[in-house]
């Protein structure tokens, strides 16, 4: 039956699950429900007790199990502890060890082995079961998919099941609440790396994520020279990002831009779009995207299409398109008739309300092609199931989110990471959307925060919790070490704000930092000595942290393409942190009234000067500028500080 995970909100309670998240195996005492992010479906503690894997575990695969994802399984193991995997065709009758059985679907092997523990496999897309019971000096862990892709996902859930060496006793079972999970990169400025692309796939598959649609939009092969062929290096490139991503169970799919050039009526624009794709298709991609954003729709690219669909407007622009697209998609579906259906996204995704372009691209646009769009704006607010009820309607099918969060490529943004939990959608969109698509930062590492919570909502709406996601998120990203996940934490804290194309951010500029801050305001304010003395000590802790988590992100066991996407923020926040150690140090002596305070506060402000004049990298994102660091909170207290408490008073000339 399902069990309920905690679900936590408020951000008093982060700190405390960041400490139990990031504890690591329990000692001794009962089993516990193990924390696994997406949220299963189902997870519940069979009782009695769990499998040690200890260092020699024998391993069954069923035959016709995936060689990739055998391999994955021993990958987990080793990264376990085991030392020595040896291989057996059947289960003993009696254990003397750990035994792993792998495989899908109908596989004898692997229904008797769930049956042997009592359980039922999962039977949805995607689907898997785990099943983990003692027996004899053993016991048994099976890693049953329904299908390739959910004994993949399943390995996924071993590797953070296997983390201790101590698999409780338990059965789990779990498939994706959205079809469409992942990323597409599709912002501006500069395009992510083959490299980041490739580490991007194989982060991908950690978070069950299985789409990643390449459309940056300054590949000048797919925008304004989209008719070209591209150069023989960068096909081979993307045919290398395809195997990439094949051997992560995603689904690679290749956008087009021809919007700013098009000539919707010309059957030649049609088949140069069928002979780039076919380029595409040649060396391993097979998934295909046209992308309509951002271009001028009210005015046809040449004569021939006033000529086919009356004078130019939205809705004979809505008509236009429908057409260039039903003859892609049939296409695509003649050379390849198990390709997946074509994506696309309207010149009008960013609202889901009723108008002509709209109701031309319904009534038009073949029933298959997948319809994106980003919400009730470019940036919305939050999204709500009526928001995606009213989308279902205007586009006349279940719509893919094109998620513009954590993307950091418009000038609100200029100077941020965007590094909040994914929040405010609604629980139950999974029954209105196909599924969800981050469009992420120019940062690849970064990025991977907002997108895990994007593939955990995705995969599970329902049971989505996003501050344990978030906290989960660093801790990967930390390599499971407890204080660079603590420093990790206090980073993102100061790059909490997330913009919208308004003046309203949806969300708000370092909650914690503000939240401490205020206490010492409070504390200062209230006129009790020890409180107040109470209050400059916790301050120095907070300011010493704020220093000291760099150093922390920069070395050990964090992702090294972290601290290198992130470095002018790093620098800048080691500079806040001790301007605040400083400022700290001034409140501290005007507190014992010592005349050194305005020393202290002055020597604060350099810093924070120092810290407020760093710059983004060249180039490395869409809008160079100074960087942000808990802008509005840490800035304004510094520039307090030396108000709060009066200064010594002078000592009067003797006379
Ligand atoms: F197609 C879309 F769903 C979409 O969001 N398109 C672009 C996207 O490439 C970009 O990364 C994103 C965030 O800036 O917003 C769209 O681009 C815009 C949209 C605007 F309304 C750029 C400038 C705008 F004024």
């Amino acid at each position: 039956m399902m069990r309920q995970i905690g679900n936590r909100s408020g951000r008093a309670m982060v700190a405390a699950v960041a400490l139990a998240v990031a504890a690591g195996p329990a000692a001794a005492g009962p089993a516990t429900l193990p924390a696994i992010v997406p949220t299963p479906v189902s997870m519940t503690l069979a009782g009695g007790n769990g499998v040690a894997l200890g260092d020699a575990v024998v391993l069954i695969a069923a035959p016709g199990t995936d060689p990739e994802t055998v391999a994955l399984v021993r990958s987990v193991l080793a990264a376990a502890g085991v030392t020595a995997v040896t291989t057996a065709s059947r289960l003993p009758g009696t254990l003397d060890r750990a035994y792993v059985i792998v495989g899908t679907g109908e596989g004898g092997i692997v229904r008797d082995a769930l049956a042997r523990s009592g359980a039922t496999p999962d039977t949805h897309p995607e689907g898997y079961t785990i099943a983990s019971r003692a027996a004899g000096r053993g016991g048994i862990v099976t890693l049953a998919g329904h299908d390739a892709d959910g004994l993949f996902h399943a390995v996924q859930t071993f590797r953070q099941l296997a983390r201790s060496g101590m698999i409780p006793a338990l059965t789990i079972r779990d498939h994706p609440a959205m079809p469409i999970r992942g990323t597409i990169e599709g912002f501006y400025g500069a395009p992510w790396s083959m490299a980041d692309r490739t580490r991007h796939l194989d982060f991908l598959a950690t978070v069950k994520a299985n789409t990643y649609v390449y459309s940056p939009k300054d590949d000048p092969y797919a925008r304004d020279r989209w008719r070209e062929a591209y150069p023989a290096a960068t096909l081979t490139a993307l045919a290398a990002l395809a195997t990439t991503a094949r051997r992560n169970h995603v689904d690679f799919v290749y956008a087009i831009s021809p919007g700013p050039s098009v000539c919707f009526s010309d059957p030649a624009d049609a088949r140069a779009l069928e002979r780039k794709f076919g380029a595409l298709r040649a060396i391993g991609i097979r998934s295909f995207y046209v992308a309509l954003d951002d271009i001028a729709y009210t005015k046809w690219n040449c004569a021939a299409d006033q000529a086919a669909f009356g004078p130019s407007g939205a809705e004979a622009a809505g008509t236009a398109q429908a057409r260039l697209l039903n003859g892609v998609q049939a296409d695509l579906t003649a050379k390849d008739p198990a390709a997946r259906p074509l994506i696309m996204v309207p010149t009008e995704y960013y609202d889901a309300k009723e108008t002509p372009y709209k109701a031309a691209l319904r009534k038009t646009l073949d029933p298959r092609i997948v319809v994106q769009w980003t919400g009730t704006d470019v940036v919305p607010p939050a999204i709500s199931v009526p928001d995606a009820q009213a989308a279902t309607k205007a586009f006349g099918r279940k719509t893919l989110l094109w998620d513009n969060y954590p993307v950091n490529d418009y000038a609100q943004t200029t100077g941020r990471l965007l590094m909040a939990p994914y929040a405010r959608r609604q629980a139950g969109l999974s029954a209105e959307l196909t599924g969800i698509l981050s469009n992420p930062m120019n940062q690849e590492v970064p990025s991977r925060v907002a997108v895990t919570g994007v593939a955990a909502f995705g995969w599970n709406d329902a049971g989505y919790d996003a501050d344990r996601t978030w906290i989960a998120a660093a801790r990967a990203l930390a390599g499971d070490d407890t204080r660079a996940t603590a420093a990790l934490l206090t980073f993102f804290d100061t790059q909490h704000m997330a913009p919208t194309f308004g003046s309203q951010p949806w969300q708000e500029q370092a909650p914690r930092l503000k939240a401490a801050l205020d206490r010492v305001r409070d504390a200062i304010a209230g006129g009790d000595p020890a409180a107040r003395r109470a209050s400059i000590a916790a301050l120095t802790r907070t300011a010493d942290d704020l220093a000291g988590a760099p150093d922390l992100i920069r070395s050990g066991t964090v992702d090294p393409g972290f601290a290198a996407q992130s470095q002018p923020w790093l620098d800048a926040m080691q500079l806040w942190g001790r301007a605040l150690q400083l400022t700290a140090a001034g409140l501290d002596a005007a507190e014992r009234g010592n005349a050194a305070a305005p020393r202290y506060f002055a020597d604060a402000g350099r810093l924070a000067a120092q810290a407020a004049a760093v710059r983004t990298i060249p180039g490395a994102t869409r809008f160079d500028g100074t960087v942000r660091i808990a802008d509005g909170v840490l800035d304004r207290f510094v520039a307090d500080a030396p108000g709060l408490i009066a200064p010594v008073a002078p000592i009067a000339p003797a006379g």
